[in-house]
């Protein structure tokens, strides 16, 4: 039994996402037809139309050990296969970070997994991704659940090594040592987990459909691997944090919730449920449903307290007896364990959600695009149906009105033709100016940023080191793109004066121009700090070698950061090549459209036959452009559809007891 609803929204998704890109497609074969486009568009759609084609979903699960991560994503996701498929059991269980998905390059199932010594190099797991060859490769045969259970086997697979080994990989530091000690004594060998990271690629269906999955293992691995923290779980459009109801919420669920899961989501409140696992530990078979009810109702009452959230964001749920339900067909179990309950809230925020950070990122990537060709074609019909109307007042006047029509129309294209030669001025310094811009926005200065932060933490990677480091840099960034603001204020207000200017002097249809804007970098830049600061207060930070940890933590800190920037100068490059194309061509446009106006007037003079032939013909131009524009207008339209709402099975939204 796959999760319906969850299935039916992710399938509504997958229908919206298609329409989407068959909407881009035509959008993309008209510009091509219409000549409307150049090179600079045409990379923005197929850029746009790659990134739908590769879009993925991805929900984390995080928590301490032994809370039931993993039997939830056995009991939401798996449960058709009749067994408990990833291992769960008691105490410490996964061992490494694993993504479920499917590999839709590869098309096969396997599991593959990175060796733990992997932590020496400066290597980050995002780049390993793209070497197989240094993944341990396991085929899955999928017409054997027992081989395939084997297989994930390896996920929760430890070893022992010497200490200095252990602590080499930055997983064991002296204060970690009464963790480990045995019999009051430091021990000579410690169990590391055998995998960094765990990677399976297999063909469920809402995997096909670009579901991810992210379980981790709970003990410290958000303070041992910073990439988890600094990139997986703020790229994961949810995150679901589990508590247990047999532990209530312990010291070290309230640390991680405070260091590690809440600051995921400062910046948005969305993408964030909280379980409270193992409910079924409270069905005291000699009391009555209404009291356990209520035994279930305190305990989430008091876990929002403790987490600082509204009792109605924490969701009960029994995994165990949600899957053995689910095995079973016991439906009355399955309506007790809340599974069924839990799977909807799932679908019913996540799919909407990750709607619309795609739906963002089409309007800002190609959305304004649209929206030029839209205003330019609006001004194209505007000026047809303006000629029409010229025309058609000209029947029945004497020549001497046509030749005083052509001789204010050819006054009006001279003195057009010298603001055109001032526009051609001021493109340039607005070339100029946007092509510095861009330069503002260096990755060199960035770099040397990064340097003098080095520099700065004086070699001393521990975590008051971190503290100074982090100032330098966080107040480096924020006076650069301080500078950077202010130059793209200026342009910014160049750019309208010479729209407004030109619009006006000549009475054509006012198009705005796209400004820059940083603010999008700024807030990420809030995030990233946010994040980044949590991290360096967070116990957890203190418990494994920080050496180890505080270098790959900077690492990650900057490859972010740098990405950041990345992306704000690679924006403005392309705002600078494209701020004055609208304006470009309406130019063009209406200097066609004069030159239209000429011949026609010329045309009629010479003979008045020609006059009924150029309002059929402008008729029809003007048919044409109408269809043209509804056409773009209703592509428009597909980026801003509602998911289709799913009718829910009434049982489904039923509590638990
Ligand atoms: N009674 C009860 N036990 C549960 C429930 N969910 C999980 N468990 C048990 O709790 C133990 C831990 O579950 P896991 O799913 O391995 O926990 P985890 O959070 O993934 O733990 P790590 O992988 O170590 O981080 C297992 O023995 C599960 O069978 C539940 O709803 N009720
Ligand atoms: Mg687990």
């Amino acid at each position: 039994m796959v999760s319906q609803r969850f299935d039916r929204q992710m399938q509504a998704y997958g229908r919206w996402k298609s329409a989407l890109i068959d909407g881009i497609e035509r959008y993309q074969r008209w510009l091509d037809g219409s000549k409307m486009g150049d090179a600079e568009d045409d990379l923005r759609i197929y850029e746009v139309l790659d990134a739908l084609k590769a879009d993925r979903l991805t929900i984390a699960f995080v928590a301490e050990f032994a809370r039931g991560k993993t039997e939830l994503i056995n009991a939401i996701f798996f449960s058709e296969y009749d067994r408990r498929l990833l291992p769960s059991e008691a105490g410490r269980t996964t061992m490494c970070p694993t993504e479920l998905f499917w590999d839709n390059t590869e098309q096969k199932a396997y599991v593959r997994l990175l060796p733990i010594e992997t932590r020496l190099s400066d290597t980050s797991i995002a780049e390993y991704k793209q070497e197989a060859i240094h993944w341990t490769n396991i085929d899955l045969d999928l017409t054997s659940p027992d081989s395939m259970a084997d297989a994930f086997q390896e996920i929760v697979k430890i070893k022992q090594v010497p200490l200095d080994e252990a602590r080499k990989l930055g997983l064991y530091s002296d204060a970690d040592a009464h963790l480990h000690a045995q019999g009051g004594k430091t021990p000579s060998h410690i169990d590391i987990p055998m995998w960094r990271h765990a990677l399976i690629s297999f063909p469920h269906p809402l995997l096909k459909q670009g579901l991810v999955i992210l379980d981790t293992p709970g003990l410290n691995a958000l303070g041992s691997e910073p990439e988890l923290t600094l990139n997986m779980l703020p790229n994961a459009q949810a995150v679901v944090f589990v508590l247990a109801a047999d532990t209530g919420v312990t010291k070290s669920d309230l640390e991680m919730w405070q260091h590690n899961v809440k600051p995921l989501r400062s910046g948005h409140k969305k993408g964030l449920f909280v379980v409270l696992n193992k409910v079924d530990t409270l069905w005291d078979e000699l009391k009555t449903s209404a009291h356990i009810e209520k035994t279930v109702q305190d305990q989430c009452q008091r876990a929002a307290q403790t987490l600082g959230i509204e009792p109605d964001q924490i969701y009960p749920a029994s995994a165990q007896k949600g899957l053995l339900a689910k095995i079973r067909h016991d439906q009355d179990l399955l309506i007790r364990s809340n599974i069924p309950a839990l799977e909807n809230v799932l679908a019913s925020e996540v799919l909407p959600y990750k709607q619309s950070l795609v739906r963002e990122h089409i309007l800002s990537s190609i959305g304004t695009m649209v929206k030029e060709t839209h205003d330019l074609l609006a001004s194209r019909l505007g000026s047809a149906r303006k000629q029409l109307q010229e025309l058609k007042g000209l029947s029945g006047k004497n020549n001497e009105v046509i030749e005083h029509l052509m001789k204010k129309t050819r006054e009006e294209q001279v003195a057009y033709y010298k603001n055109v030669e001032s526009f051609q001025g001021n493109k340039r310094i607005i070339q100029e100016q946007s092509k510095k811009l861009a330069m503002t926005i260096n990755l060199a200065a960035l770099d040397e940023l990064v340097a003098q932060t080095r520099n700065s933490m004086s070699g001393s990677w521990t975590t008051h080191g971190l503290k100074s480091g982090m100032k330098t840099f966080f107040d480096g960034i924020s006076a650069r793109l301080s500078e950077v603001s202010e130059f793209a204020d200026q342009l910014n207000r160049l750019v309208i004066t010479i729209y407004r200017t030109f619009h006006q002097e000549h009475g054509i249809s006012e198009i705005k121009p796209v400004l820059y804007s940083l603010t999008k970098y700024k807030q990420e830049f809030q995030q990233l700090y946010q994040e980044a600061e949590a991290f360096r207060s967070s116990p957890v930070t203190t418990m494994t070698e920080q050496h180890y940890v505080i270098k790959k933590f900077f690492i990650s800190l900057v490859s972010h950061a740098r990405n950041i920037f990345f992306k704000a100068q690679r924006d403005a490059e392309t705002w600078s090549k494209a701020v004055m194309s609208p304006l470009v061509r309406q130019i063009k446009d209406h200097k066609e459209d004069m030159e239209q106006r000429l011949e026609n007037l010329r045309k009629i003079n010479e003979s008045r036959d020609t006059l009924q032939s150029r309002i059929e013909e402008l008729e029809k131009s003007c048919a044409s452009l109408s269809k043209q524009y509804a056409e773009v207008k209703s592509i428009l339209s597909i980026v801003n559809l509602p998911l289709e709402v799913m009718e829910e099975p009434a049982e489904a939204t039923a509590k638990a007891s």
